[in-house]
């Protein structure tokens, strides 16, 4: 039977990036369809029925009984950020795909069917939505909006859509497949140094901190670098500078806040050009919405400042926001007594990252399981997990997954 690293190790060259290190798996790009094959012939192989749903989500079926209905459904994303790690989506994918194996080995007969999934563009990494396929198939999401989202080449989320099979003319809430999901169980690598702490291979997740993503764009006045005094600029580049130190400032003062500039680009972005704008996006999260709002407030308040003074204009548009999720009570004493087994004590733990399981909270019950990274880095190249934990991870899965069908 194989383990869950010779299962990764398969798709280990898949979009690895020679320029930023790690992996750029952006939605719907080459790495990513090739991934999303990989995943169908990984789950055929199992015995799964796979299908793509009208918002390009995979589901591979056990159809242990004569209906999908209210099934207990587990898996995560293979898109990844850019320059971003080899766990974090597709650990959960491959954990999946294994305890799929043991669940068999045990000779576990289930009362209902089961899926393993996938979900499109949960990073947001290239149509700038986080857990856009989870938004799209809750109905959270506008499917105009969304079949008009542009990559950093102008490419719509349309075009790229039905490049890659779909039709995007049914984007949109999917009652069939909300009707489906009885249960929502998401394994994910740690991004943090919390199981380091804790000394513990597998936790399970009790809350997941809410979290935005802001677009400002700073408009100035576009010059030549060598004829344009200080004096005589409006450089936008200068205010953006300022409004990144301005976040760092308001975030460092609120306990618990996380502001982070990630993203910045200079247009037209010439060595000796003054830029016309400057876009930076700001990603922002505390475990309190209110908190979260008054962040973005604050930050853009001092950018408006900052901009007056420059001689920029700032225009803000919220690109994606979700609250602070609670998992399913329940579902977690569930877990924790499935666990109870060959894993006395496992601990709980918050998660400072956003999964599709948050989004999916709002049809389903949604619980999710953190495996040990001990770099305690995450969307980076350094993100990594032990074969010995990663195993773990997928028998855990598996002892949930039993329990539960
Ligand atoms: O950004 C996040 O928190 C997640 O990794 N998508
Ligand atoms: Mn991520
Ligand atoms: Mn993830
Ligand atoms: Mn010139």
């Amino acid at each position: 039977m194989q383990t869950v690293s010779s299962v990764l190790d398969s798709i280990s060259d898949v979009g690895r990036d020679a320029t930023r290190g790690g992996y750029s798996r952006g939605v719907f790009t080459s790495p990513e369809l090739s991934l999303r094959e990989w995943f169908s012939t990984e789950a055929t192989a199992r015995g799964l029925s796979v299908e793509t749903d009208r918002n390009g989500i995979l589901w591979a079926w056990w159809d242990a009984t004569d209906s999908r209905d209210g099934a207990l459904v587990t898996g995560s994303h293979l898109d990844s950020v850019p320059g971003g790690g080899a766990f974090d989506g597709p650990l959960g994918v491959a954990s999946a795909l294994v305890a799929v194996d043991l669940l068999r080995e045990r000779g576990v007969r289930p009362n209902r069917s089961l899926a393993v999934t996938v979900f499109p563009e949960e990073e947001g990494s290239r149509f700038g939505v986080s857990c856009l396929g989870s938004r799209l198939l809750t109905g959270t999401l506008d499917p105009d909006r969304v079949r008009a989202l542009t990559d950093a080449d102008g490419t719509t989320f349309a075009d790229a859509a039905r490049a890659a099979g779909l039709d995007p003319t049914h984007l949109g809430r999917d009652e069939q497949a909300i009707r489906r999901i009885g249960d929502f169980v998401e394994l994910h690598v740690e991004q943090g140094r919390g199981l380091i702490d804790l000394d513990a291979a597998v936790a399970i997740g009790s809350t997941m901190l809410g979290h935005g993503r802001w677009r400002l764009s700073i408009t100035g006045q576009g010059n030549h670098a060598g004829t344009t005094l200080m004096a005589d600029r409006a450089d936008p580049m200068i205010a953006a500078a300022q409004v990144v130190l301005a976040a760092r400032k308001i975030a460092a003062e609120q306990d618990g806040a996380r502001a982070t500039v990630g993203r910045l680009q200079p247009v037209p972005g010439g060595t000796n050009v003054i830029a016309s704008r400057v876009d930076l996006w700001l990603d922002v999260r505390h475990e309190e919405d209110a908190v979260t709002a008054s962040l973005i407030e604050r930050i853009h308040g001092q950018a408006q400042k900052i901009c007056a003074f420059e001689g920029c204009r700032a225009t803000l548009t919220e690109e994606s926001r979700s609250g602070t999720v609670h998992f399913d009570g329940a579902l977690q004493r569930t877990l924790g007594l499935a666990l109870g087994r060959s894993f006395p004590g496992t601990p709980t733990l918050p998660t400072g990252a956003g999964h599709d399981a948050g989004i999916l909270g709002t049809v389903a019950p949604t619980a999710m399981l953190f495996v040990r990274n001990p770099t305690g880095i995450s969307h980076s190249p350094e993100e990594f997990v032990e074969r010995d934990d990663a195993d773990a991870g997928a028998t855990a899965l598996a002892d949930v997954l039993e329990d539960l069908l």
